[in-house]
C-alpha cells in the first residue's frame, strides 16, 4: 500500500513540469494579443542587453602586447576610460593595450579609423593599433554610449 502511495506521487512529480508549461501556454493564448506582442519584445530586448557584443574590427588581437611601448587604457568601474585622454603624435603608428578591470563587459573603438577591439570582457585584455591620424579623434566604448575618451593629437 505505502509503495503504491509513493509510485504515485513521483509519477505525479514526473508530469509536473509539463503541467506548468501547459498553463503558461493555455495562459499565453487567453492574453490579448497586443499583450502577448509586448511579452514577446520584452524577452528579444532582454537577450539583446544580456549579449552586448561587438565584431572585432581594423588591426586588433586578443590577449597583451608584446609591445613594451603599448599605451596601456583600462576599463574601470562607472563606464569609464582611463586614463580618458591620450597625447600622441600624428602619423606615428601606436599600439593601444587595453584592459577591462571593470565587471561588464566593453570594447574600445575609433570609428573614423574603423577600429574595434571586439567584446573584451571583464578581466580580459585586448590591442588595437592604428597610425595615429592627422586630427584630434574620439575612441569609444559602442555598448556605452557616454563611455568616451578623446585622443589629441601633436604633428
Ligand atoms: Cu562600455
Amino acid at each position: 500500500m505505502s509503495v503504491v502511495q509513493r509510485r504515485s506521487h513521483s509519477t505525479r512529480e514526473t508530469f509536473e513540469p509539463m503541467r506548468v508549461i501547459e498553463k503558461a501556454r493555455v495562459a499565453f493564448r487567453r492574453t490579448p494579443l497586443g499583450v502577448r506582442l509586448l511579452a514577446v519584445a520584452g524577452v528579444a530586448l532582454l537577450g539583446l542587453a544580456a549579449c552586448n557584443s561587438s565584431e572585432p574590427a581594423g588591426d586588433v588581437a586578443r590577449g597583451a602586447s608584446s609591445d613594451a611601448d603599448a599605451i596601456q587604457v583600462a576599463m574601470v568601474e562607472g563606464r569609464a576610460f582611463d586614463p580618458d585622454t591620450l597625447n600622441l603624435t600624428t602619423g606615428e603608428e601606436v599600439t593601444v593595450e587595453v584592459t577591462n578591470n571593470d565587471s561588464t563587459a566593453h570594447d574600445f573603438a575609433i570609428e573614423s579609423l574603423d577600429l574595434n577591439t571586439g567584446t573584451v570582457e571583464a578581466d580580459e585584455v585586448a590591442t588595437a593599433t592604428f597610425t595615429v591620424p592627422d586630427e584630434g579623434v574620439e575612441f569609444i566604448c559602442t555598448f556605452h554610449s557616454d563611455m568616451t575618451g578623446r585622443i589629441e593629437v601633436k604633428q
